[in-house]
Parts: structure tokens; sequence; C-alpha cells
């Protein structure tokens, strides 16, 4: 037989088939073997191959996951959206109108994958111009403990200090539609060449938003993977317990509860409860804290009942 089998980097997903990326670093398609592997942009594979012409590889494994970056539907599933990743990017952006909840959770799902996590305020040379809002919502993610990089996308010089930042990382950019994920992949990885969103005029519909969840090497070092915009985000199920470890500023001040098992709902003692009511702590982001476990207690049972 004419056979050889490789390892291969998966960088681009459309359901039973992907883009591989092999040792010389060229990409080629290749198609999942059998019906019960699955893999997501990231992945590490093994791929097989025949010297028969027309003959597509095949996906024959995917190799142990260092990390795994997934969310949940609205039926209580989990659905993996990344793998491999050492660090989430959240963007945020004066326009369109930001959500910080979602944030949030964005934020909360890397702490609980165990990825580290950074926010990036993107299209800073808006902010003097736009509310007061934003500018408080940046300011809490400083507080809670984040690091916050601004900068213009479309400014190649203010890109530099992120630049150096993602270098040997592996990095996916994430966020809500709009806020520049593919303009700073073109920047960082130009070689991407990703469509960018342009708004038409007579619609205001976007054009050319992303579709796929796409992986390109930065010429300076370090892999960045740009993914479509959402209308929402929720980690894959979790205890009530473990929610808190997405709250940093949380975490912190639980050991200073009277109960060791406090959940910073109603219990007496608390002393996250005492810190967001004097504003210590954000109030607006216990409140998100309060929010998510809410979200995992209703779709617990979504999900017991698809068992
Ligand atoms: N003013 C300004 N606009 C930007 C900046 N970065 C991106 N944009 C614009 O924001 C819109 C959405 O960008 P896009 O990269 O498609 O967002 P994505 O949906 O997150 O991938 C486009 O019209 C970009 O030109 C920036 O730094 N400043
Ligand atoms: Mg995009
Ligand atoms: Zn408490």
């Amino acid at each position: 037989m004419n056979e050889s089998e490789h390892q291969a980097r998966v960088v681009e997903c459309f359901g039973r088939r992907v883009i591989v990326e092999i040792a010389t670093h060229e990409r080629i398609a290749a198609e999942m073997f059998g019906k019960r592997l699955a893999c997501v942009c990231g992945d590490e594979v093994r791929i097989r191959s025949s010297k028969d012409l027309g003959d597509v590889p095949r996906v024959v494994e995917v190799l142990p996951r260092r990390s795994l970056f997934a969310r949940t539907d609205s039926r209580g599933r989990t659905e993996p959206l990344a793998a491999n990743l050492s660090l989430l990017a959240v963007i945020i952006a004066p326009e369109p109108e930001p959500d910080p909840f979602i944030t949030d959770r964005y934020l909360a799902g890397a702490a609980f994958a165990n990825i580290a996590s950074l926010v990036i305020v993107n299209k800073a040379e808006l902010q003097s111009a736009s509310s007061e809002r934003f500018g408080l919502i940046v300011d809490e993610y400083r507080h809670a403990g984040f690091d916050v990089f601004a900068l213009s996308a479309k400014d190649n010089s203010t890109v530099e200090p992120l630049r150096e930042m993602l270098r040997d990382k592996a990095t996916m950019l994430v966020g809500q539609s709009g806020v520049g994920k593919s303009t700073l992949t073109n920047q960082l990885a130009p070689a991407s060449a990703r469509a960018t969103r342009e708004l038409s005029d007579s619609s205001r519909e976007g054009r050319h938003t992303t579709v796929s969840t796409a992986l390109f090497r930065m010429p300076h070092g370090g892999e960045l993977i740009d993914s479509p915009g959402v209308r929402d985000y929720a980690p894959p199920l979790l205890e009530d317990a473990t929610i808190q470890f997405g709250w940093p500023e949380i975490l912190k001040l639980a050991p200073q509860c009277r109960f060791n098992n406090c959940l910073h709902l109603r219990e007496p003692g608390c002393a996250v409860i005492d810190a967001a009511s004097t504003k210590q702590i954000s109030p607006r982001r216990y409140e998100s804290y309060k929010r998510l476990m809410n979200i995992m207690r209703g779709l617990a049972p979504e999900y017991e009942r698809r068992r």
C-alpha cells in the first residue's frame, strides 16, 4: 500500500471537511475518517495520505488536547470551539454598543478551561468621544485584575505592544460582532487576508462578516485564531461552587466569608455581598456572577432531560 501518516494541525473546519497545516507549513484539505471522529480549529491530528491520485487525506486520530475552549448552546450541550489555546483575548470596543456581560462570561470561560485571558480595548481612538459608560466598563476589568490592552486595530503602531505579548502563544480572538477581530487579525497576521465587515449604506446589514474560525501564524511568532462574532456566550455547564473561579475579585474575597461553602448569594457574613454593596468590587460584575449561576441552573435541567 502506498500510504503514509503524518502529524498535522487543524487550521479551519467545515463540518467533516477540514484544512490542515503540515510540517512544511503547507495547508491542505482533508476529511474526517469515520463519523465518530470530530475536531476543532487548533487540534493536533494524524492524517493518512495515499499516493493514489485524487485521494483526499483522512484525519484518522485527534491527539490529546492541552486545552479546550467550548461553549454551551441553548439546549445545554457543550460545543467545542478551539483546542490547544494558551490565551483568550476578549475584544471590546466603544462601538457596537458593548454588552459587558458577554465579556464577563468569556473571561470566566477561559478561567474554567485553564486558559489565560486578557481584555483588548479596540477603536481606542474613538474612546474620548464615546460614552462615559464605556470608560467605566474598561475600569471594571482593570479593577477586577485583568490585563487590559488599549489599541486601534487600524493603526499598526498601537498594535506593537500586543504583538510582543502574543509572541509564542496560541491566542483566540473573541467578542461581539464588529469589535474588530478580523481587522486585528489582518494587522497581526497579514497573510490571513480576513474579510472585515463594512456596513452597506442602504441596508445597514453587515457584509463580509466572518463565518469560520481559522488559525493563522504571526510572522514574529505565535498563532492567532479569528472567530465569527457572537450574540451571546455561555461556558460549559458548571457546579454552583465553581462559578466564582471565573471572577478573580470574588474568589479573592471568598476566604473572608463566614461560611467556607459560601456561594455569595444571600448568606449572612458574606464578604462579597458587603464588597459589592460598598462598591469595593463592581456591583455590575457581581450581578454578572449571579446571572451566570442562574443561566447554569436553568440549563442543567435541559441537559438532564437530554441524557
Ligand atoms: N474606528 C475604528 N474602526 C475599526 C477599528 N478596527 C476595526 N474597525 C472597523 O470596525 C468594523 C468591524 O471590524 P471587523 O474586523 O470586521 O470586526 P469583527 O466582526 O470583530 O471581525 C469594520 O468596519 C472595521 O473597519 C479601529 O481601530 N478603529
Ligand atoms: Mg470578523
Ligand atoms: Zn460569600
